[in-house]
């Protein structure tokens, strides 16, 4: 037995103390925890234990490292601050084009990527920064391209909305809404030609089931028992309009069981709870048991998107009257991120002083990639059709 688990064993499941870093939080420890978040008290019980049993199932008998909880509230950060300085970038009036921010939601993004290995995939949305931070995105190329420079993921061609990176398995943002269930539907039965292991993840928003290409993906996926994960981020809106006024079903992963898919409800706001039911689901899946789709309840503080030059209350800006202050609000109180760090530091995996100092490290990331970003040239208009045609398809005229 290593220390690691002799240390596991004794602390039954209490972090503090002899866990050191690259310990284990124990099962126990995490079931323990759930019940510390809900009920608001430090106390494991039975019933809270059978509770989360009922709501994970099958889930991994061990739980993140201590090193994997301090990388996921590091991305939740990163993902957070460097959103903050898109926002503060439009609201300056400096900002080209358009960004749909992740901001309220980081807690699925890191939850879900942090169950994933490199070389699984991932297909994102329009609301996308956040899953390729989570996966591994570069802050200083995402924050380039996103300011259209020619370093940037697609040489400042794409914007916002195309960033990838195939070789951190992000297959890519998309504009269209629901296309990244299709996208991964489709690497999952790649995956599954190949016989390889991986798994394939797409996220998607409340309005992204209602089409076809939704149904294709998970009709495909249950049919050809693929690797697929739907993750269906349920943040309440269609740009402004109340999932609840357009969906006769309260819990949309309700839809999984008509495509004979398990589907799962968790709290999108909860970075461990969401993490758990995608362990379970990546285990699942790489072992051959097929598709599963996560329904996470969230919510996102900004409005649907933000554009430069827009102002506060306008179109493209933010504090628009189709919700409420007192909903923002509530919503607000249930930040992911000090929830994540309150306990951690209860469960002593972070000091106090080490949680401000990763803030702090971050800030510094975030304010290098946006230095890095600034300094970078933009493309030169000749280059246009370079990245238009395969090379030699089309011979380039001049005039
Ligand atoms: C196929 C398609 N239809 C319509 C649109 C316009 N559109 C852009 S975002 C959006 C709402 C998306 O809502 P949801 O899927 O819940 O994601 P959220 O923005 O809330 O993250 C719509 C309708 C689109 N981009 N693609």
């Amino acid at each position: 037995m290593s220390e690691q688990d002799k240390t596991r064993q004794t602390a039954g499941g209490r972090l503090g103390g002899a866990a050191g870093p690259g310990g284990a939080i124990s099962r126990r420890g995490f079931l323990r925890r759930l019940g510390a978040i809900g009920a608001g008290a430090a106390v494991f019980s039975t019933a809270i234990c059978q509770r989360a049993r009922a709501q994970y199932g099958a889930a991994a008998p061990d739980g993140p490292t201590l090193e994997q909880l301090t990388a996921m509230y590091t991305d939740m950060l990163k993902i957070r601050m460097w959103e903050t300085k898109i926002k503060d970038l439009i609201l300056g009036g400096g900002f080209r084009g358009v960004a749909h921010l992740y901001v309220g939601e980081e807690a699925i993004a890191v939850g879900v990527c942090h169950a994933l290995r490199r070389d699984d995939y991932i297909a994102s949305t329009h609301r996308g920064h956040g899953h390729l931070i989570a996966k591994g995105g570069d802050l200083g190329r995402m924050l380039a391209e996103i300011t259209h420079k020619a370093t940037g993921y697609c040489k400042g061609y794409g914007g916002s909305l195309h960033i990838t990176d195939v070789s951190l398995g992000i297959l890519g943002m998309n504009g269209i809404v629901g296309a990244s269930h299709l996208f991964a539907a489709g690497a999952a039965y790649g995956i599954k030609v190949k016989g390889t292991d991986q798994v394939a993840v797409s996220f998607g928003g409340d309005g992204s089931i209602q089409g076809n290409f939704f149904s294709s993906a998970a009709n495909s996926a249950a049919a050809w028992k693929l690797p697929w994960i739907g993750v269906i981020e349920n943040n309440g809106y269609q740009i402004w309009v109340r999932a609840a006024d357009v969906y006769g079903i309260v819990d949309l992963a309700q839809r999984a069981q008509g495509y004979g898919i398990e589907g799962r409800v968790v709290d999108g706001n909860d970075v461990l709870a969401v993490h758990n039911v995608a362990r379970y689901a990546v285990a699942k899946a790489r072992a051959g048991g097929g598709p599963t789709i996560i329904e996470c309840k969230t919510y996102r503080w900004y409005d649907h998107y933000g554009a430069g030059g827009a102002k506060i209350g306008a179109d493209g800006a933010f504090g628009l009257g189709y919700r409420s202050d007192r909903e923002l609000r509530d919503w607000m109180a249930k930040d992911p991120i000090p929830r994540f760090r309150a306990f951690l530091v209860a469960e002593k995996v972070l000091a106090e002083q080490r949680a401000d100092q990763i803030a702090a490290e971050v800030r510094q990331a975030v304010e290098d990639a946006a230095a890095f970003a600034k300094g970078q040239p933009l493309p030169k208009p000749e280059d246009g059709l370079m990245n238009v045609f395969a090379q030699g398809a089309v011979a380039l005229r001049a005039g």
